[in-house]
């Protein structure tokens, strides 16, 4: 295993569209691991493979109170049950330190791949439900900013620019 460098805002290559995974193999697998790593060592509760500048179809998320129920999403596709949106607040590791309230769809549908391979399907609310909607948005190179007013992205852009200048990315 090994923890991988995470993009941060303004970061062009966060804007890249990810392609699909074609089979679930030992390089996947790998990727998955990492990013598993990569993500409970950061203390998220999700991550894209975008953020770890590899851009294909691959999410791992764990929204448990112990840390103890990796999920792992290949070629992951949701649709929204009901029309029922609920605002929450959000962070992203890619955008540290920042956080806002995205109004999303409270309840999704998800279909994707396991870790074996094999598809699996779910119905996700509340967090976990923001969590998919959230992580899928990366992996078309949409990060939850992009919902804000322009001002109010405008100021967390300055601010990032400005730490990463400083040469202190958190
Ligand atoms: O750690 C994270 N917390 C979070 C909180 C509310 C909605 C979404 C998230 S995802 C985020 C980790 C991350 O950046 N995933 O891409
Ligand atoms: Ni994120």
């Amino acid at each position: 295993m090994a923890k991988l460098p995470i993009l941060e805002f303004p970061d062009e290559r966060l804007r890249t569209k990810a392609v699909a995974v074609e089979t679930v193999d030992d390089e996947v697998r790998q990727l998955v691991d990492d990013m598993l790593e990569t993500m409970y060592d950061a203390q998220g509760i999700g991550l894209a493979a975008t953020q770890v500048d590899v851009h294909r179809r691959v999410i791992v998320m764990d929204v448990s109170d112990d840390r103890s129920t990796p999920l792992v999403l290949v070629n992951p596709t949701y649709t929204p049950i009901g029309d029922e949106r609920e605002p929450m607040q959000e962070g992203c590791l890619s955008i540290p330190e920042y956080y806002a309230e995205v109004p999303r769809a409270l309840k999704v549908r998800l279909q994707a791949l396991g870790r074996d391979g094999r598809p699996y399907e779910l119905e996700a609310e509340g967090l976990l439900a923001h969590c998919i909607q959230h992580e899928c948005d990366h992996l078309e190179g949409v990060l939850f900013v992009d919902y804000l007013s322009p001002l109010k992205r405008d100021r967390v852009m300055k601010k990032m620019q400005k730490r990463h200048k400083m040469g202190q990315p958190a």
